[in-house]
């Protein structure tokens, strides 16, 4: 029963969804998970990504990603563009990217992606899912809660590094820089087929921040997280008329949790 809105065929189902799971149903998420989000000795400088717009706890289905408008890494303040970088792939049969970087100072780097907007018929708006992740170099333990810009992001204030399985993850939800009293948070894990969900509510975790926008989330499971801050902003023509729509953005972070062996 997870079959996500847009992919239903007939309006009767795509009601009969949305009423019975709201907006979660249609969860989808830009994935930007790199091989590694330490480098050191033992893993070498070379880091690969996975960029996928898909449903990271129910492992897919995915969905086409074309070529997002922004791709790149922020280190010591600046920005490197890595459009260039990216190679397409096809993941469930839809349109994603791989990419790969070279990080070659001690420090910290913050990957960014700004994909095109995608409209969703079942909700009738856009969204604009302002992607990063962070990775550190050689223990350099520096600019771990960098911001890179998004109009909405998440300010870590958990180090989104290094942490172990079941540590709390903090963060602040900013909306042009500032704090989103009870910004809603929508989580997930990239699950790989091995974890099987009890009923459809466990896809997706929602929280809210507090009256600071600050969330708090602890992590069950070894594995990437991801935490996406939701807010209608602004609004755009639909595909197939002049019709006015709202845009959903989303401050999207992912972090990797270790487990303590
Ligand atoms: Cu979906």
């Amino acid at each position: 029963m997870f079959f996500p809105t847009h992919l239903l065929s007939t309006v009767s189902m795509s009601l009969m969804f949305a009423a019975s799971y709201g907006a979660v149903a249609q969860a989808h998420f830009q994935k930007l998970i790199p091989s590694t989000n330490v480098v050191d000795q033992d893993t070498g400088r070379h880091v690969t990504f996975d960029l996928t717009f898909t449903h990271p706890m129910t492992n897919g289905p995915a969905m086409d990603m074309v070529e997002p408008l922004r791709f790149g890494m922020q280190f010591d303040g600046e920005k490197i563009d890595l459009l260039g970088a990216l190679s397409a792939k096809t993941v469930d049969g839809w349109a994603a990217f791989d990419a790969e970087a070279t990080l070659k100072a001690p420090g910290g780097y913050a990957f960014y992606v700004e994909p095109v907007p995608y409209f969703e018929p079942a909700e009738g708006k856009y969204i604009i899912q302002y992607t990063k992740t962070i990775i550190d170099a050689y223990d350099s333990g520096e600019n771990w809660d960098q911001m890179v810009g998004f109009p909405v992001e998440i300010e870590p204030l958990t180090r989104p590094y290094g942490i172990w399985t079941g540590n709390v993850f903090s963060g602040m939800v900013r909306h042009n820089g500032n704090p989103i009293p009870f910004a809603e948070i929508e989580v997930e894990y990239a699950n790989d087929g091995s974890i099987t969900l009890p009923n459809a509510t466990f896809a997706t975790q929602v929280i809210k921040a507090d009256a600071n926008g600050i969330f708090h989330y602890a992590m069950p499971k070894d594995g990437w997280w991801v935490f996406a801050a939701l807010i209608e902003d602004g609004t755009m023509a639909a595909p197939t008329s002049d019709k006015q729509v709202p845009i959903e953005r989303g401050g999207v972070l992912w972090v990797k949790t270790d487990p303590m062996n």
